[in-house]
């Protein structure tokens, strides 16, 4: 087998063909050991100071609050208005997605953060650094890519909220589609153990759904696009494709990938980051009823480039001047 220390920077035809056609991949041992132990430590200094980030969430807890109909801890302005949340979750009196627990185990937390790299020096010399930003060039077959951010999700052994079925680009401040997401986790993933499920082809659907608060298919107020259809109900319908993936594996898919994920009922952690890369050119969109993003800048108007610092250019390592939207080529 090939060991990553070798693994070759241009991904071979059938990776990149299997992207293009069914707008995710597996990239199998794409990691060295040395990458998997610097982003160990990434996590675990993330994890030490979610407390300082103005966008962490544990949502199991906020989940609690909301169904159990209690008070919801709101702390902090740059946070989700989570008791506007609550409110509109329970006036329409959908749903918590979770699995049932396994019997016997453990409830842990469903952890949410965003834009890590900005307090963790490893996670933004790894997200920054050539590796994945190549292989994003590659994929979305684009000469220049930049970083768009990041999010770090940990199921704990026992948090059985899933992630309800979404595309990742009515999240995000883009003019354009051309971008991509590496799934990267930090152990073992099995079945049961908080996979994430891909509809294969639906970037190619020419559809963009409404973002959702996550744990639930209730969009977010105001939020713009079609409602999603109700895939938890019907999951072979849609033939959703969920992977199992090992510490050195990759997940990758498109902004426009319908995806969800499973529960953690296993009895270990399920730690990953996600790293949101795109085609350079884009510029700022105000998306209507996208959650605050504390730590990008405020004040652009649509039609803006960018913040070279917020969002850094990572390939080539020169910087170009942006020409306008961008939307992947996507194969008939
Ligand atoms: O890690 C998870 O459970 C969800 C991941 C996800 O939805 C994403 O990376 O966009």
């Amino acid at each position: 087998m090939q060991s990553a220390d070798q693994y070759p920077a241009e991904l071979t035809d059938a990776q990149r063909r299997h992207f293009s056609e069914h707008g995710y991949v597996r990239l199998r041992g794409v990691l060295t050991t040395d990458e998997i132990a610097m982003l160990r430590q990434a996590m675990a200094r993330a994890q030490s100071s979610f407390e300082l980030s103005p966008n962490s969430y544990n949502v199991t807890v906020a989940a609690d609050s909301v169904w159990n109909h209690e008070a919801v801890d709101d702390r902090g302005p740059v946070k989700h208005d989570l008791a506007a949340l609550a409110a509109a979750i329970r006036a329409y009196d959908l749903p918590r997605l979770a699995d049932p627990p396994a019997d016997g185990g453990t409830r842990g937390n469903f952890l949410l953060d965003t834009g890590v790299w900005r307090r963790v020096p490893e996670l933004a010399k790894f997200a920054l650094g050539e590796k994945i930003a190549g292989f994003s060039a590659q994929l979305l077959n684009v000469p220049a890519i930049r970083y768009y951010d990041d999010q770090m999700f940990i199921k704990e052994a026992g948090a059985v909220d899933r992630a309800a079925f979404h595309q990742d680009l009515p999240y995000f401040h883009l003019d354009g589609n051309c971008g991509c997401v590496f799934w990267i986790p930090l152990n073992s993933v099995r079945a049961g153990g908080g996979r994430v499920g891909y509809i294969p082809g639906s970037h190619r659907w020419h559809k963009m759904f409404k973002a959702n608060v996550f744990i639930s298919e209730l969009p977010f107020p105001g939020a713009e696009g079609e409602t999603m259809p109700q895939i938890e109900a019907n999951p072979e319908a849609y033939g959703v494709q969920y992977l199992e993936a090992e510490p050195g594996d990759v997940l990758v898919h498109h902004f426009l990938t319908v995806h969800g994920s499973e529960g953690n009922r296993s009895n270990t952690l399920r730690a990953a980051f996600s790293l949101r890369y795109c085609d350079a050119e884009l510029r700022y969109r105000h998306r209507p009823g996208a959650p605050a993003q504390p730590q990008h800048k405020t004040g652009l108007k649509d039609g803006d480039p960018l913040d070279d610092d917020i969002h850094p250019i990572v390939w080539p390592k020169t910087r170009r001047t942006g020409k306008g939207a961008s939307n992947f080529e996507i194969a008939a």
